[in-house]
């Protein structure tokens, strides 16, 4: 497939997708979102490929919903804006892959939530991330009320999106918005690196332990324990499991093959 609005580059089992729109600072429009939905299912699908990063060309990673097209939107045209947003990041995070953002640069509005709808956020110490969309007379739309607050708490949530401030990667960090914070010069080393470390370990474990973790944030705690008791059933019939333990056993390393 070939995309005009991102690059989808596959190498060691670790797909990259990177969003290249320049001329608006990879803001989301409609041809983006569209094509995001389908490098999602084209990566996901392909079974070779373990883990994936998102990330931005240039000095931003997405600077939001387009603005100029949000601009143009009737209420008609509003729902399908809408709809592609929510279906393109819920299917972002519900990938079977992990998926890590690699924060390069801006990312505003639709851009944090982009990263907010991934598993594990790195960033430039160049970033700046914000939901500034109530400075334009909106409020996140794709999903940044419902995940910033599970994830740092409605307080520190509000205090964010009601002001609409930009902060560095580093306040993000304390936050607990970003996992980690590197050089600018050094952040696609340190991805690759992590997600080198993802790849190498039972790829169907990871997929089942991301779900566990996904489920944990929506469902009450004897559910999430019934799912992950679910989910170590599942692995226990597979032949990365007697690999992974024989492996150990025998003292040599696992080879898992997502079997
Ligand atoms: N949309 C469209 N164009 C953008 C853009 C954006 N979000 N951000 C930047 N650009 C364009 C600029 O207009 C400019 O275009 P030209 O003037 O060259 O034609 C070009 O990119 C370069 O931008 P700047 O000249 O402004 O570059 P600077 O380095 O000076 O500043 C900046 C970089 C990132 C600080 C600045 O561009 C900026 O503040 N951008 C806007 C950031 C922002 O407010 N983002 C949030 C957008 S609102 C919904 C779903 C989603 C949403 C809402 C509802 N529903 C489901 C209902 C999402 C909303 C948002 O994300």
């Amino acid at each position: 497939m070939v995309y005009e609005n991102l690059m989808l580059e596959v190498k060691d089992s670790v797909a990259t997708i990177k969003i290249t729109r320049p001329k608006a600072l990879n803001a989301l429009d409609t041809a983006t979102l569209d094509e995001l939905l389908e490098v999602e299912k084209e990566v996901d699908d392909n079974d070779t490929i373990r883990v994936v990063i998102v990330t931005g060309e240039g000095k931003a990673f997405v600077s939001g919903g387009d603005i100029r097209e949000m601009l143009a939107l009737d209420a008609v045209s509003g729902v399908d804006f809408s709809n592609k947003g929510h279906v393109a990041l819920s299917s972002l995070e519900n990938m079977k892959k992990p998926v890590i953002a690699a924060v390069n640069g801006y990312a505003l509005g639709g851009g944090l939530e982009i990263a907010l709808a991934c598993d594990i956020i790195y960033a430039s110490e160049k970033a700046v991330l914000g939901l500034p969309e109530v400075t334009l007379g909106v409020v996140p739309g794709f999903g940044g009320t419902q995940r910033l607050a599970r994830l740092i708490g409605p307080a520190r949530a509000k205090e964010l999106i009601l002001t609409g401030a930009r902060i560095s990667a580093r306040e993000a960090y304390d936050l607990g918005i970003v996992n980690k914070v590197v050089p600018d010069d050094e952040l696609m080393n340190e991805v690759y690196a992590l997600a080198s470390k993802i790849a190498r370990v039972a790829p169907l474990a990871v997929q089942l332990a991301k779900d566990c973790i996904n489920v944990s944030t929506n469902v009450d705690i004897e559910s999430g324990l019934r799912h992950e008791a679910h989910a170590f059933a599942i692995l226990c019939g597979t032949e990365d499991k007697n690999e992974g333990m024989g492996a150990f056993l025998e003292k040599r390393p696992a080879v898992f093959r997502g079997r």
